[in-house]
């Protein structure tokens, strides 16, 4: 090799082993997964909602799951699926979670998240989950009760942003109709609604303006997968460096 090869070979991998240094602690450092809580706080109330409001205000037990973009367990305008139809219409939570064991099965889910009621609302629940990047985003839902076929929630809610686990988010909860019954208040009888229509926003009659049944906060803390196992940022880029 020439002497003007030689150098050349030894500043390429001079760059080479620079731009290791500089990358690997970072790639070692990968935040593959993240412990989170789910925060159901119902702001339902007389004073909220004084239209028709009904005894006994309630919100059925937190169901859904962690998965990929390859399911969808319900979105505006898509039709409600079974297990949504029975979340919806009686709190139930057996079929949506069947419906997410099936995913899982597929292996387009991670895992089943399901938490507790709120007994009385106004009130809150909270449920923890783990999560990881195969399966970023999160499903949860719970039905308004008594009601005819309404819910609140969350659809494949993406909850890995910019490369990082969100540290929070709180979104707001409409009110949402299944599509699966057409009573118009919340102790109507049943009356189910043949054939089905699409799920969508309930903006009119009794939720007057459309007005927000509580909130959603979700806080992840992220759990830090290091190269070498220790458990620790300087160990962890030393050892990518000599790597
Ligand atoms: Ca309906």
């Amino acid at each position: 090799m020439s002497t003007r090869r030689l150098a050349t070979f030894a500043c390429c991998l001079l760059s080479v082993t620079i731009y290791s240094i500089a990358t690997a602690p970072m790639a070692a450092a990968m935040d593959s997964s993240a412990q989170c809580t789910a925060t159901f706080d119902a702001i339902w109330s007389a004073g909220t909602h004084p239209t028709e409001f009904p005894p006994n205000a309630h919100f059925s037990g937190l169901i859904g799951g962690t998965h990929g973009d390859q399911v969808v367990f319900w979105e505006p305008a898509g039709l409600a699926t079974p297990g949504i139809k029975l979340m919806a219409e009686t709190g139930a939570k057996s079929l949506l979670q069947g419906e997410v064991d099936d995913a899982i099965n597929a292996g387009t889910a991670a895992a089943v998240v399901s938490g507790g009621s709120i007994a009385v609302s106004p009130g809150s629940v909270a449920v923890d989950f783990d999560i990881d990047l195969d399966f970023p985003l999160l499903t949860l839902v719970s039905m308004i009760a008594p009601s005819p076929d309404w819910f609140v929630g969350v659809h494949g809610l993406g909850l890995f942003e910019d490369g990082q686990w969100i540290d929070q988010i709180v979104v707001d909860l409409p009110p949402y109709d299944a599509g699966t019954d057409s009573g118009i208040t919340f102790l109507s009888g049943d009356a189910p609604t043949v054939p089905p229509e699409p799920i969508e926003q309930i903006s009119g009659h009794p939720f007057i303006g459309g007005t927000s049944m509580g909130t959603f906060t979700i806080d992840c803390t992220s759990s830090l997968i290091f190269a070498d196992g220790f458990g620790d940022g300087t160990t962890s880029a030393w050892s990518a460096t000599v790597q």
